[in-house]
Formats: C-alpha cells, structure tokens, sequence
C-alpha cells in the first residue's frame, strides 16, 4: 500500500491511444462543454430554475474515467453532475429537458439538475448532499460484490466533500470489506468559495487513504490520457478484488460554484491564465493537430456535428410539456420491492 504523488501523469500523448479513441475523448468532453454553455444560456433565460452547477473546466475527469469501465459499472456523483450524465451515455434530451423541469426529463421534469437517474447507464444521481454519495458509492460496490460479479463504482466527490467525516468512515469500512470502489476526489481547488488552503493542512487528498491501508495517487486532471491510465490502474485493482482506491484528480472549474456565485474568493486571471494554459480539450485539439491524426476540418465538422446535438437537445427541452398536476402524487413511495436492482 502506498499513495504517490502524480505517478499517473506521465502517460502523455499516443501512449496505447489511436487516433479514434482520441478523436472520441475530444468529442465527447466537447459535448458536455457545450452542452453546459447552453445550460448555461437557458438558466440566464429563466428557462431553468432552481440550483444548476456547471461542470465547465472538469471535462477531462469523466471522459478519462468513462475511458476505462466497462458495462455493468457504476457511477455516482454530486450536484454538478451533468458531464457524469452524458459521459456514461445518457441522452442529451433527457438531461436538458429534466433540467428546465420537463415531461421529457429523466426524472420527469421533478428533480432538476441535481436529482437525475439511469438504471439503463448505471448512473445513481445526483446529490445535492455535500458527500451523501460516497457511501451510496460503498454501498453500490458492496452490491456488487454480494452478487459476485466483477462491476466496479466510481464514487466521484469534491474537496470540499473529502474532509468530512462520512467520506472516513466510508474508507474503513471499504477497505475492511475489500470494496470494488474507486474513490475519485475531484479537486477544483475550491469548495464553493473556500479553497483547499483554507480547509485543511494536508492538501494532498490522494494521502487520505494511507490510514485505513488504502492505495491512492494524484493525478493530471487535464490531462485525458493521463486520467484514463490511472483510471484503469484504479480499476484493475478493484476488480482483482483488492479493496478499494483513491485517484485524487487535480482539475479546476472555470465557472461560479453555481449560477449565482459572486466569485470574489480568486481572481479573473487566475482563471484565464488556466483557460489559456491548461485547458483540456485544447490539449487534445493539438494532439490530434500536431499528431496529424485529424486535420483543421474534421474538428470543424466534430464542433457542428455537436452543435447540432446541442441545438436538438435544448428544442427537446423547450419543447416537452411540463409535467401534469397529477404527477404531483406519484413517484413518491414504492410498493414494489425492487428485485436485482
Ligand atoms: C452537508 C452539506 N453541507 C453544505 C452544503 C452546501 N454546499 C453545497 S456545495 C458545497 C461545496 C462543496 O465543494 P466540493 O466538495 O469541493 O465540490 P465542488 O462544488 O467543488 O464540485 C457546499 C458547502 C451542502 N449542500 N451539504
Ligand atoms: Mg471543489
């Protein structure tokens, strides 16, 4: 057992990557991109009400970690939870059209941004309790291994979720029972508008586990390629049925916490200056430019052809009707016990 400091940032470009794959990470964090700029541009229309946390700046987590599951796994997250949705295959639609509270949404237009769910996608919200999911996440696997299959969860969490205490005793307990969990701390840097500085005196999540005797390492969370190959060292370790692992992913959020963040807590410059420099899917842009592994016009046609699924999705959500009154009274309690859920 050990954590190491950033020893998964060393898988760079064309490292066992072929150029559809990169072509695919490109399109699919361009994807969740644009579709939250358009979440964005409906929310400023009062099309989406409620609590809406963009996920603009993170797209390299999900798409590098979706790079290395497989069917059957499982993954659950936070409130800023719309780039997990599309990455794990969900449908554009139903994602924007439960966000402007839509017939059409995946919760039927009931549970908004934070509370979406896809049985079909593995995908188990959505929560807007600061680390609530981290031990569904633990219990999840636990489901897993009960059955005896070889599904791994993802449990992604932020920084801010990390230092509580729920998240701790999640660990002993996932680590006592060999758990096929890996825990992804997404670190932004920043939880709301307190960063890591002044939460904590030790800043290097990835170190947490060492405690309860579990694996963890840091990792370039701008970086698609270097998230994929620690994703699927995460994943290997759990499916060998070693316990759980700890992949702390340093990211960074260019937008507000949610729609209505005043952002006094860091400077414009320091978000441009990581705009400019460290941007993900730019990354990935001048791989496949410098590589030669797709030319000036493909990417132009990758941008409309996402542009149009975009466009399709937010018609949809505008479209779909709201739901009707009567809706008020299902979904509340089952009377179905639910069989191999
Ligand atoms: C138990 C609980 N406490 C406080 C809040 C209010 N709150 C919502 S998000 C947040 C910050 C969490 O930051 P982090 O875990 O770093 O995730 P990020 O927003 O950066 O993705 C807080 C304090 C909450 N939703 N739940
Ligand atoms: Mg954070």
């Amino acid at each position: 057992m050990a954590a190491r400091k950033g020893s998964a940032s060393g898988a760079k470009a064309g490292a066992n990557v072929s150029a559809d794959e990169l072509k695919s990470y490109y399109r699919d964090m361009l994807l969740i991109r644009r579709f939250e700029e358009k979440a964005g541009q409906l929310y400023g229309m009062g099309l989406i009400g409620g609590f809406c946390h963009l996920y603009i700046g993170q797209e390299a987590v999900v798409v590098g970690l979706e790079a290395a599951a497989k069917e059957g796994d499982k993954r659950v997250t936070s409130y800023r939870d719309h780039g997990h949705m599309l990455a794990c295959g969900m449908d554009p639609k139903g994602v924007m059209a439960e966000l402007t509270g839509r017939e059409g949404g995946y919760s039927k237009g009931k549970g908004g941004s934070m509370h979406m769910f896809s049985k079909e996608k593995h995908f188990y919200g959505g929560h807007g309790i600061v680390g609530a999911q981290v031990p569904i996440g633990a219990g999840l696997a636990f489901s897993d291994k009960y059955k005896g299959n070889d599904n791994v969860t993802f449990a992604y969490f932020g920084d801010g979720a990390a230092n509580q205490g729920q998240v701790a005793e999640t660990y002993n307990m996932a680590q006592l029972w060999d758990l096929p969990v890996v825990f992804v701390i997404e670190n932004n840097q920043y939880a709301m508008g307190t960063s890591v500085q002044r939460a904590t005196k030790s800043p290097d999540f990835y170190e947490r586990g060492v405690a309860y005797g579990i694996q963890g390492e840091e990792v370039d969370g701008m970086d698609v390629l270097a998230v994929k190959a620690a994703g699927e060292k995460a994943v290997a370790h759990c499916r060998a049925g070693k316990g759980p692992y700890i992949l702390e992913i340093k990211t960074y959020r260019y937008r507000g916490h949610s729609m209505s963040d005043p952002a006094k807590y860091r400077t414009r410059e320091e978000v441009q200056k990581i705009r400019e420099e460290r941007d993900a899917i730019e990354h990935v842009r001048q791989l496949l430019l410098t590589g030669k592994h797709a030319s000036e016009d493909e990417l132009k046609d990758i941008d409309k052809e996402i542009k149009g699924i975009v466009n399709e999705a937010a018609d949809f959500a505008k479209e779909s009707p709201e739901p009707a009154l009567e809706e008020l009274w299902t979904d509340i309690y089952t009377d179905v016990a639910p069989q191999n859920a």
